[in-house]
């Protein structure tokens, strides 16, 4: 069970995850939250970047050390992560964000948040899991290979009233405790039993075509929903799948495939 959150703010850091790796060898309990103004070398999935300019975003990552679960379950915690946000900022913001399967929130069909998880292993278990989470808050413009995909907290809320702000303090509290929530109905199961339907409430695209982007091939197919491992379940050709790597790339959705 995760109890206590116990947070740590810095101006600058390289990247927050890395952070928490480094206490995470240092033999910090689980709960510990690092979040920074700026990254200097923010990560995206397999190698990418992640912009997070300073003060104007939310990058936090947090340590976990999960007893009893499988190296399979690991992935689970960016389902969670991603419930945690969406919820986070509807109930702060008043945004209703929708996921797109299985680390991205999206709103107005481009991405405002990205999630990152990672672990180590030792004796074939997860020594410790650390989840990062970024999120667009203050920012206006971004740079152009992701200016037409990418958004803000800020950018959103003016929509609806030109004074609004999000507050990245705020924001962050609420990601962590909603997360605490969810992780603990995760523990508690060992899958995502509890937790499915409130997230394929929220999963963009669902029931709708998407296209599958897989190493060798790439084909279209209906998303359905996700398993109680998080792993997306499709339908191609009237044949059920089961994707649990790779990238999906959900037509229409940013505006591009
Ligand atoms: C992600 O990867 O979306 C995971 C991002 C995780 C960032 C957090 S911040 C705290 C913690 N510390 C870290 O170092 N990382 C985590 P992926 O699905 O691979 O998407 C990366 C892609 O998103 C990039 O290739 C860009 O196209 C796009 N991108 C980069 N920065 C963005 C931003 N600020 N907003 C929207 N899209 C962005």
């Amino acid at each position: 069970m995760l109890k206590d959150i116990r947070y740590e703010y810095y101006q600058s850091v390289d990247s927050t995850n890395d952070r928490i790796k480094e206490r995470a060898h240092k033999d910090e309990a689980q709960g510990l939250v690092i979040s920074a103004g700026t990254q200097t070398a923010g990560k995206g999935r397999i190698g990418r970047k992640w912009e997070s300019p300073s003060s104007d975003s939310i990058s936090t990552s947090i340590l976990l050390r999960p007893e009893d679960i499988s190296l399979e379950a690991v992935p689970t915690v960016t389902i969670i992560a991603a419930m945690a946000v969406r919820k986070a900022l509807e109930d702060t913001c008043n945004l209703h964000g929708l996921i797109k399967w299985p680390n991205d929130i999206v709103l107005s069909g481009k991405k405002i948040c990205g999630i990152l998880t990672e672990m180590e292993v030792r004796e074939q278990k997860p020594w410790y899991v650390v989840c990062g989470i970024g999120v667009n808050v203050h920012n206006k413009d971004f740079p152009e290979e992701i200016a037409f995909k990418a958004t803000s907290v800020d950018i959103e809320m003016q929509k609806s009233n030109p004074n609004a702000k999000g507050s990245r303090k705020e924001i962050t509290e609420a990601i962590w405790n909603s997360f605490r929530d969810y992780y603990n109905v995760f523990i508690k199961t060992g899958d995502l039993s509890g937790l499915r339907e409130e997230y394929e409430r929220y999963l963009a695209n669902k029931g709708e075509h998407v296209r599958i982007e897989a190493r060798e091939n790439s084909y279209e197919a209906i998303a359905v929903g996700i398993d109680n491992r998080g792993e997306l379940i499709v339908n191609a050709d009237g044949i059920e799948k089961i994707i649990s790597t790779g990238e999906v790339s959900v037509r229409g959705i940013y505006g591009y495939v």
